[in-house]
């Protein structure tokens, strides 16, 4: 299918549709129970059949603790035993296969016939076999049983979060670098409410994540306990898939199915409630992984239809999001935009765009109203891949919400659900054989000195950024310089606020850094959005994640000086004094190195470009998290 608007601007025919929640899957799960077959899971000691706890008292109190277990990721069975610790980038054709894989199996199950298995272990298990292997989580009361149960299951990582934005964040961030989702436990509807800011990010990234919401045992419920809130009302806000275990029986099969449903093209937040006396109750057995849908076909139709959007002499606009973004998306738009003249930008924030030396440089389409018009000035036609139809992030007083140019027509090649890239590449194959990607030179900038601004921080983060860095960019207004600087910058992947919601930053990176341990994660901070969840601080000390985060301070909400203006509220520096104090972080002045020490993360303070440059060179030669509080005047 190809879908075009034509004459004035307006909504395209599909993609705008695409960002509401997919499937809704109510409780009670009605799905028939998939016949129990195995995978090779005879090797560990765990499977082989003996608690390693000891004593046979209720599986539920017995201690299973495994003092000498071996916590390693390398001990994960889904795939190959020769699985490095560090699983490589991009791991969604590896999950794919272990699902089929496993789908194949005619082996019995290690665990059937047992019932000894409660709720808990068989869901951690089930995540495990299914390639979930880390579970970022806030637990309280109701997820005792799961946490009890990750010495049982010592190939599921723990993490713990000091508040549920961090624990979210990081599920999006590691996704993002993996492909794969991780798992996020949270405590109940409160608990859960905490998290959905960056669950709401991860909803716009369409990033894959596992979220289990521990709840009152189902018994319980009646009594109307304290805590008891409607989780499912707060889920539905970004879950794709929704769904309530009603048994231990069911949970390892609801585990599973949440799983896949995490997966399916182009990825999405899930939401598996787990009732208490599911978790603690025995009768569980592990489920088979799911297999995955196979990726959709080219849609040759739409490809034909861009090939003559594109080569028709009128001004045309390549738009790309989603996969679009990475290398292989950006190499083929690039070829498709060297031979037919047209032009691509960028969606306003991707969820990862790879950048750098060697990689087809991609501007962004811009954040500002009139910045972005002007880029899309005189466009007739606008492509979509993986992106959708521009519109204004906020509506403003007598300026547009759509941004598509008047008169021009908007057409889809391939939206979030189909294969952007595989799409991509047949239009190049179409329009551009022969045609060589233009590929980005390195020639960094200088390392800068004197005075710090959004300049010389810009320059100095491209200056030394090393090889193979992954940046989370929630800088805000000190973003400004970031992408020119960074342009020809040794190679990397960017990570942007796809959903607006901040505090996505420091918790993003901190995901990141674990899904990619040997790379160098670089976040660039703004202070007021920090202060959201900068408890992630601690827990990249205590799990030694290499994140170098400049934090910048500017002690404001700058850019809401900006936006009080452009709603037409009046200038900020007219603003009565106690607006401005609404916009002002700057009595007290916070010391964010401080805070970084306390939570354990080595931090300076730098007020020059050449302390910066300085402080970053020292930051990436040691392991481990460094804060450097870079002080730079407000942009407004
Ligand atoms: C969850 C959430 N809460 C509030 C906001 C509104 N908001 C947008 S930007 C901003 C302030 C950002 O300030 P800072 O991070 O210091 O960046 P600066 O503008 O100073 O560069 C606020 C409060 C938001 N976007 N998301
Ligand atoms: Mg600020």
């Amino acid at each position: 299918m190809f879908w075009a608007l034509n004459g004035a601007a307006g909504t395209p025919c599909r993609a705008s549709q695409r960002h509401s929640p997919a499937t809704i899957m109510l409780f009670p799960a009605s799905e028939p129970v998939p016949a129990t077959r195995s995978a090779p899971f005879t090797g560990s000691p765990w499977w082989s059949g003996a608690c390693p706890g000891g004593p046979r008292r209720p599986r539920h109190l017995e201690s299973s603790a495994r003092a000498n277990a071996n916590p390693s990721r390398a001990g994960g069975r889904l795939f190959d035993e020769s699985m490095a610790p560090v699983l490589p980038e991009f791991d969604t054709d590896r999950v794919v296969a272990a699902h089929r894989h496993s789908e194949e199996s005619t082996e019995p199950h290690a665990w059937s016939g047992r019932r000894n298995v409660i709720g808990a272990r068989a869901l951690i298990q089930t995540l495990v076999d299914s390639g979930v292997d880390v579970c970022f989580m806030n637990p309280g009361t109701s997820e005792m049983h799961f946490v009890h149960e990750l010495d049982a299951v010592p190939q599921m990582r723990g993490v713990l979060a000091l508040f549920e934005g961090v624990a979210t964040g990081a599920a999006d961030g590691y996704a993002r670098m993996t492909g794969r989702p991780a798992a996020v436990l949270l405590h109940l509807g409160p608990g859960l409410g905490n998290g959905l800011a960056n669950l709401h990010n991860a909803r716009r990234a369409h990033t894959p994540v596992v979220t289990i919401v521990g709840a009152h045992a189902t018994y319980h419920e009646r009594c109307d306990a304290p805590l008891q809130s409607d989780i499912e009302g707060v889920a539905r806000n970004v879950s794709g898939w929704y769904r309530a275990s009603a048994s231990s029986r069911d949970v390892g099969r609801d585990a599973a199915a949440a799983v896949a449903a995490s997966l399916q093209p182009p990825g999405q937040v899930v939401t598996l409630v787990l009732p208490a006396d599911v978790s603690w109750s025995e009768g569980a057995a592990p489920a088979r992984p799911r297999a995955l849908p196979p990726a959709q076909p080219v849609d040759n139709e739409a490809v034909d239809q861009a090939a003559a959007v594109l080569t028709s002499q009128e001004p045309a606009l390549l738009l790309l999001g989603g996969a679009g973004t990475r290398e292989p998306g950006l190499r083929a738009a690039s070829r498709i935009c060297a031979a037919t003249g047209a032009r691509m930008l960028g969606e306003v924030f991707p969820a990862r765009q790879a950048r750098g030396a060697g990689v087809p440089r991609l501007e962004r389409l811009a954040y500002l109203v009139n910045a972005a018009q002007s880029q899309l000035q005189g466009i007739r036609h606008i492509v979509l891949a993986g992106a959708r139809s521009p519109v204004s992030f906020f509506a403003y007083p007598g300026q547009p919400s759509d941004l598509a140019p008047d008169g021009a027509s908007v057409h889809t090649l391939a939206d979030g659900t189909e294969d952007v890239t595989a799409t991509l590449e047949a239009l190049a194959g179409r329009v551009a054989p022969g045609t060589a990607p233009q590929l980005a030179e390195l020639a960094p900038p200088g390392a800068p000195a004197g005075a710090l601004d959004v300049n010389t921080l810009a320059a100095a983060v491209g200056a030394t950024l090393p090889e193979n860095a992954i940046v989370v960019d929630e800088a805000q207004t000190s973003s400004l310089g970031l992408p020119a600087a960074t342009a020809n910058a040794a190679r990397h992947d960017w990570i942007t606020e796809t959903g607006g919601a901040i505090g996505q930053g420091l918790p993003t990176a901190l995901g990141a850094a674990i899904a990619a341990p040997d790379r160098q994660v670089l976040c660039v901070q703004a202070d007021g959005s920090a202060l959201y969840t900068h408890q992630a601080l601690w827990t990249m000390a205590r799990e030694r994640a290499n994140v170098t985060t400049i934090l910048v301070r500017n002690d404001a909400y700058v850019i809401l000086r900006l936006e009080l203006q452009r709603v037409g509220a009046g200038s900020a520096d007219e603003a009565g004094p106690a607006a401005k104090r609404m916009l002002d972080l700057s009595n007290p002045s916070i010391n964010h190195a401080a805070i970084a020490r306390g939570f354990g993360v080595d931090a300076v303070r730098v007020s020059t470009a050449d302390e910066l440059v300085a402080a970053l060179r020292r930051a990436y030669a040691e392991p481990g998290p460094h804060l450097i509080e870079a002080a730079v005047p407000p942009l407004f």
